[in-house]
């Protein structure tokens, strides 16, 4: 379902004058508006379509109706999603939860809406109907050379599943590892996975990128085989150019610093992707910007900082990647939600003094450097945001735009009550 343009305008044009009257004020403030409007128009983030159904937890789920039905459902709802906020121009897509049987059409229906694929998702943490051996005992990290030979061509078949649709990168995230000490040899769990690694890297097109995502524990809960940044990056060394670690907010251990985490795969030309949402406790999955804004903008400032340190572009040369499910929200809405938390930190991050800052670290000027970053972070960036999303056609506010026609009442009209998307 789309929202019909003019309904877009009458929203804008009711909302306009508050809007003028707020970026104003901020324009008046901010001497590099104009880079900064720019930069936020072509920031595009990859919404994952197993977040557009309800989530769970090993509890239970709460579907609240409307759900896509289908692929072509899930690219729908990101199209919606994007003519609202005009920031989330891509999907990245799960196998086999989203096997794209017929690559032509859905290409085609992706494109009506100004989408394109970004990385693909395999999954070697669930076994599938019909599958031959099964992934109870790891997947690449496998004592049995014939569950690792099942991964590994799983791995390349996402891969040629990628290239029909366009996409130009692969993220590996294995659930491998060990629930009780002693139940795995760690050198030996490594060395297989490396090796499937490789053989899927040699898969490779050779203008692919693997991403290899680290997560400290879950479901295994003693060992994981690609547990941390230190992990992944040993895996991405030893693989090739190709090969990138991912981060994902969540799975890291309590307080880990991740902006420094960041900043230093990105000095080491290593930063690939990158998953957004936040978490109080470990793979939470929580909207982005939900529990802790400030590190996030933190997270942002080392981005921004680190990509100019090498001449990246911000938007092209990393994967930007939302993973988050909901359990108590309407998708659509938390991922509205998420998108904007995302733009607003990067906005930020714009903002900062980074002459300044450095010269303040030359000091030590300890207090100074910290004004510097908070005076960014306090700034009210809102209407800047907005105006990109203005500018570029999209709504003033979308999640009240999303509300006031009442898409979700709209989606489980057409679509039922009782849908379930594909996904965990
Ligand atoms: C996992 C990982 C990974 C994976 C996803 C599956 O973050 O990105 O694709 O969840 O739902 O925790
Ligand atoms: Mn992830
Ligand atoms: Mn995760």
């Amino acid at each position: 379902m789309l929202i019909e343009k003019y309904k877009i305008a009458e929203h804008n044009d009711a909302l306009m004058a508050t809007h003028r009257r707020a970026f104003d004020y901020i324009a008046g403030e901010i001497p590099q508006t104009t880079e900064i409007l720019q930069r936020l128009a072509a920031f595009q983030v990859g919404i994952p379509s197993w977040a557009l159904g309800t989530g769970g937890t090993r509890f239970g789920r709460f579907p609240g109706g409307g759900e896509p039905r289908s692929l072509e459902e899930k690219i729908e709802d990101v199209g919606l999603l994007h003519q609202l906020n005009q920031s989330s121009g891509a999907i990245s897509l799960h196998i086999p939860w989203d096997v794209p049987s017929n690559a032509a059409h859905i290409k085609a229906v992706a494109a009506q809406h100004g989408l394109r694929f970004d990385a693909m998702n395999s999954n070697t943490f669930q076994d599938q109907p019909g599958q031959q051996h099964s992934y109870k005992f790891g997947s690449l990290q496998h004592v049995n050379k014939a569950v690792r030979k099942q991964a590994v061509e799983h791995n390349i078949e996402v891969i040629r599943h990628g290239v029909e649709l366009g996409s130009e990168a692969l993220t590996v995230w294995l659930s491998d590892g060990s629930c009780f000490p002693g139940q795995l040899n760690f050198r030996h769990a490594f060395q297989n996975t490396l090796e499937g690694l490789q053989e899927i890297y040699a898969a490779l097109p050779d203008n692919w990128k693997v991403f290899v995502e680290y997560k400290a524990a879950e479901p295994n809960f003693y060992s994981t085989t690609v547990g941390d940044w230190g992990q992944s990056l040993l895996y991405a060394n030893k693989l090739g150019p190709k090969a990138y670690s991912l981060v994902d907010l969540g799975h890291h251990l309590p307080n880990a610093n991740i902006e420094q985490i960041v900043s230093l795969l990105l000095m080491e030309g290593k930063l690939g992707g990158f998953h957004f949402n936040d978490s109080k406790f470990g793979d939470d999955d929580l909207t982005v910007g939900s529990i802790k804004p400030y590190q996030l903008f933190l997270i942002f400032n080392e981005l921004v900082d680190g990509m100019d340190a090498r001449g990246m572009n911000h938007n092209t040369d990393l994967g930007w990647m939302i993973d988050a499910s909901h359990n108590v929200k309407d998708p659509l809405e938390d991922l509205l939600q998420s998108v904007e938390a995302i733009m607003i930190s990067y906005a930020q991050a714009l903002l900062v003094d980074r002459k300044k800052l450095l010269a303040a670290q030359q000091d030590n000027d300890v207090v100074t450097a910290q004004e510097i970053l908070q005076q960014a972070f306090r700034t009210d960036v809102r209407p800047l945001v907005a105006a990109a999303r203005l500018q570029a056609g999209g709504a003033l506010q979308p999640l009240a735009l999303y509300r006031s026609e009442k898409v979700r009442a709209n989606l489980v009209q057409q679509r039922g009550l009782k849908t379930m998307a594909t996904g965990l």
